[in-house]
């Protein structure tokens, strides 16, 4: 499928996914969602992509949802499409991979929600986040209800979530919802360092770890530890763990590069 509204870009095994319709600031259209879901598809799949930055340019991260488009939908035609729109950030959330969101301007709606499916949140000093659904009439529906409150604690999502209230940078960090403030202009490059480190780190234990963090957070204590018990003996029978513990043992520790 050809890409119009969102670009992938690879160099030096790193994927930048970017969402690029700027005159409706990156907003979220159906083939918007269906573009981003063949992009998770297509990143997870392949080997010579090791991490993924995802941005939206340098002006704007997504202003959310196409409200234009979401206007004219019926009660049925939502039921048709709710389950795309919520797989598209899903699918992002699932790419096996070390994934960073770089946040440049607003994040709103569906474009917070985007940004809460990748691992960790860069964001530039005039970054806006924000859940602003319910100053519409309407609630998140790609996992705002959810995610905000795993990442920030129920109380803070819930004051974002009724109020719909804008939150910047710095708030946005002091409560949890980014990982790092930095000037605008560094906010990708040093997102493509982050996902950088993971090159030529082990590709199966990155992807045991992710799984058994995000699918533990959905479980209760025993079933993530049930999930973590078997990706630890899972990743003995990788080569990886073998040239890890090698690499230790006659090198020191940190020296081992995987395929
Ligand atoms: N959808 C469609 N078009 C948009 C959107 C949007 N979300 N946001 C901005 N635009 C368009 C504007 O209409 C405008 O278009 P035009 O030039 O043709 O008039 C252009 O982008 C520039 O926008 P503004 O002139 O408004 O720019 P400002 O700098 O004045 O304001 C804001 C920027 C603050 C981002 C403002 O545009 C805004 O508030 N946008 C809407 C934010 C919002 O409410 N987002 C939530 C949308 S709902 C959602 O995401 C639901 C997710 C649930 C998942 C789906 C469930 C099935």
């Amino acid at each position: 499928m050809s890409s119009e509204f969102v670009q992938l870009e690879v160099a030096d095994s790193v994927a930048t996914i970017r969402l690029d319709r700027p005159k409706a600031m990156n907003a979220i259209s159906l083939q918007v969602q269906a573009e981003l879901r063949a992009v998770a598809a297509e990143v997870s799949e392949r080997s010579d992509v090791r991490a993924v930055v995802l941005w939206g340019g340098e002006k704007v991260f997504a202003a959310g949802n196409d409200v234009k488009e979401m206007a004219d939908m019926s009660y049925t035609d939502m039921v048709d499409h709710v389950e795309g729109v919520q797989g598209a950030v899903t699918a992002i959330a699932r790419i096996p991979k070390p994934v960073v969101a770089a946040v440049n301007g607003y994040a709103l709606g569906g474009g917070c929600e985007l940004a809460m499916a990748a691992d960790v949140r860069f964001a530039a000093e005039n970054a806006v986040l924000g859940q602003p659904e319910v100053l519409l009439g309407i609630i998140p529906g790609a996992g705002g209800t959810q995610r905000l409150p795993r990442l920030v604690g129920p109380s803070k999502a819930k004051d974002l979530l009724f109020t719909g209230r804008f939150v910047k940078a710095d708030e946005a960090l002091a409560i949890g919802l980014v990982d790092r403030v930095l000037p605008a202009a560094d906010v990708y490059p040093e997102a493509l360092a982050w996902a950088a480190r993971f090159v030529n780190a082990a590709p199966y234990a990155l992807r045991a770890i992710k799984e058994s963090v995000d699918r533990g957070l959905e479980a209760d204590l025993e079933t993530g530890l049930q999930i973590e018990r078997q990706h630890f003996a899972a990743a003995f029978a990788t080569e990886d763990s073998t040239t890890g513990m090698r690499s230790f043992i006659e090198s020191g520790p940190g020296k081992a590069t995987f395929e």
